[in-house]
């Protein structure tokens, strides 16, 4: 039941050129690098359907994907990356605050936040402002797979402050993946 058609629809530069649709949607945030492009190919079970890339500053553009017949997953660029040229960073970082205050459709956010290094400040705040707008957030402690088993517990304690419990998550082993699908779809009824 819980794999459902995605494919990609566009990519938006601002929160004018978003689709409009009454599609709800649900968008993948956090710092750059930290894995969303990767754990939304792993929820739609597709490698190549939003770009990855091992370098920080891949995704630059606001992309929207369909999941099934009422959902839409939305892939962010992500913030931290002090290497981006100025201009672009800025121009992001304003379709971002933009996208995140402004747009109707949005319904949920899942916050990535890398398991060894826990809920920094940034994450505190959009995990705030996702509890303020109403919107559901899903917490993510992801790369899971590079904690050693002793270190789990200590992750998922250091993001207490977020006030929702985290899933751990890997694309590489699949942990976590099936359960964040089914919170995400179950976000859409
Ligand atoms: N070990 C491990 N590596 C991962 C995991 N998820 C993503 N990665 C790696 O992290 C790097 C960045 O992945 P992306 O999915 O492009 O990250 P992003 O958050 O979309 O990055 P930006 O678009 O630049 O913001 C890639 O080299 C991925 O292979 C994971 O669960 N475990
Ligand atoms: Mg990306």
């Amino acid at each position: 039941m819980d794999r459902l058609a995605c494919e990609f629809v566009a990519s938006a530069g601002a929160l004018a050129d978003c689709p409009r649709w009454d599609r709800i949607e649900v968008a993948l945030v956090g710092r750059s690098n930290v894995g969303k492009s990767s754990l939304l190919n792993a929820l739609a079970g597709q490698h190549r359907l939003a770009r990855t890339s091992r370098t920080p500053g891949r995704t630059q553009t606001i992309n929207f994907f369909t999941l099934g017949e009422s959902l839409a997953l939305v892939d962010l660029p992500g913030y931290g990356y002090a290497r981006m040229p100025q201009p672009l960073a800025t121009r992001i970082a304003g379709a971002m605050r933009e996208f995140l205050a402004g747009r109707s459709n949005l319904r949920g956010l899942i916050l990535l936040i890398d398991a060894r290094r826990g809920a920094q400040r940034e994450e505190l705040d959009l995990a705030a402002s996702a509890h303020e707008r109403g919107l559901t957030l899903f917490a993510v402690a992801t790369k899971c797979d590079k904690l050693k088993r002793s270190e789990r517990s200590a992750a998922l304690a250091q993001m207490r402050a977020l006030e929702t419990e985290p899933i751990l998550c890997s694309v590489h082993t699949g942990e976590g993946i099936d359960l964040l699908r089914r919170r995400v779809l179950s976000a859409g009824r």
